[in-house]
């Protein structure tokens, strides 16, 4: 089994693992009354909450990630609608990671749910590549109680690919021998790097499909996307794909915090504080070139309870604005529609995380940086020569002076 295992993977062998329904799933093991039924976790409270996930059985009603939960109730006015519990789905997570790693040394986590393992060179331990995916199935479905689906393949970008296909419980083996037949009927939106800004720059060229893409000829796509995206499209639209994982001990957040002396109920004070953090937030995140997709607003309540909320983006960002408008939503969300100044808080704080480095990933694409980074980079400067405080945005200057912030 172990030669047929290598002769089928000569190079490598990547296996890509995501937990399925996550949230919802978790909640359905932690209340089994809620096995079987739809249940929707998300922004449950707020009149313009959205949805972060929702179980397999809820998904038949059309409900997904970040449709707003009105439009969830109306689909599924029978559904279990919960708020999430972001401290709980971390321990999971944590937990999860620690069973990947005892498959492979080399483990990527790319967010709370997912991950790549390199498996090369395992078959010795673990048997082929699909008896060690079945085997880590079993495994998370045993000792965790939750289901993985697992994508195998030569390389990251088909790995993540393959992991999606049998959804949920599945597992999908992509070899090199059948890649192509695989990405050719594929959208061009499945290739890794193309979002939504690419996205119709491709359809106006006449590329639909992954195999369109495919064969194009390499100045054709020069011509349209500079000489490094067209590799980059030339090279995934092959199936080719030579990232390693990224498994040093990066930062795995950015965040800043603010204690108020006396809980604040304000919102345009909290809202002001806000844009600070977030400002120091993506201040960091551009001078360690890490641009993150997942941004959190997190807070302590009165009695010390801490809590997050969570959006996570298509693309990366290290964006003042994107930040600042995501928490901001996300803090709002946890407002009432009036806005009166009803709930206190004891401290608030934006993080980022979720990161794939700007080197790697942001200049690869045809329009990376938003403009307004050069705003950003401009302001950095001189907050590095003069401070933080030597720039305030003007809606800074009408609030939030009593606040302190802590890098944490
Ligand atoms: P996903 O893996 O994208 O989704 P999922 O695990 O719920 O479902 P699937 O079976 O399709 O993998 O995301 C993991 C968790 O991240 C998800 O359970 C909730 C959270 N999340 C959000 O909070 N907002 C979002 O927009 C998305 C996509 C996910
Ligand atoms: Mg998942």
């Amino acid at each position: 089994m172990s030669a047929a295992s290598n002769k089928i993977f000569p190079d490598r062998v990547v296996f890509h693992l995501d937990m399925d329904a996550f949230y919802a799933s978790v909640e359905q093991l932690e209340n089994p009354a809620l096995v079987g039924k739809p249940v929707i976790v998300g922004g449950v409270d707020s009149p313009r909450g959205v949805v972060s996930t929702a179980s397999y059985e809820a998904r038949v009603f059309g409900i997904h990630s970040a449709m707003p939960v009105r439009e969830a109730r109306r689909r599924c006015p029978h559904g279990v609608f919960i708020s999430g519990r972001h401290e709980v789905y971390g321990q999971y997570s944590k937990r999860i990671m620690d069973i990947l790693g005892e498959y492979s040394h080399i483990i990527e986590q790319i967010s709370v749910d997912e991950g790549f393992l390199d498996m090369t060179g395992s078959e010795g331990l673990f048997g082929s590549p699909e008896q060690a995916g079945q085997r880590l199935k079993q495994a998370i479905r045993k000792r965790i109680g939750l289901s993985a689906s697992v994508g195998i393949a030569a390389n990251k970008f088909l790995a993540k690919l393959a992991s999606d296909v049998k959804k949920p419980d599945g597992l999908f083996v992509v070899t090199p021998e059948s890649a192509q037949a695989f990405l050719d009927p594929l959208p061009v939106e499945r290739l890794w790097g193309v979002g939504k800004k690419t996205v119709p720059d491709l359809h106006r060229q006449g590329l639909y499909t992954i195999q369109q893409v495919r064969l194009t000829p390499l100045s054709n796509l020069e011509a349209e996307f500079g000489s490094r995206f067209a590799a980059h499209l030339h090279g995934l639209s092959h199936g080719r794909d030579n990232r390693d994982l990224e498994t040093d001990s990066r930062e795995k957040s950015i965040s800043h915090e603010t204690t108020f002396d006396v809980d604040e109920l304000n919102p345009d004070r909290l809202e002001a504080v806000l844009l600070d953090l977030a400002d120091r937030v993506a201040r960091r995140a551009r001078r360690d070139d890490m641009a993150g997709r997942t941004i959190s607003f997190v807070w302590r309540d009165p009695d010390f309870s801490r809590h997050s909320r969570s959006r996570t983006l298509a693309e990366p960002t290290l964006n003042s604005d994107t930040i600042y408008s995501t928490a901001l939503a996300l803090f709002r969300e946890l407002l009432p529609a009036s806005r009166n100044p009803s709930r206190k808080f004891r401290l608030i704080g934006v993080r980022l995380s979720h990161f794939e480095g700007v080197g790697e990933q942001l200049s690869l694409f045809s329009d990376p940086v938003p403009k307004k980074a050069g705003i950003d980079r401009a302001m950095d400067a001189v907050r590095d020569r003069f401070g933080h405080d030597s720039i305030q945005r003007a809606r800074l200057v009408e609030g939030g002076e009593n606040a302190e912030s802590d890098k944490t």
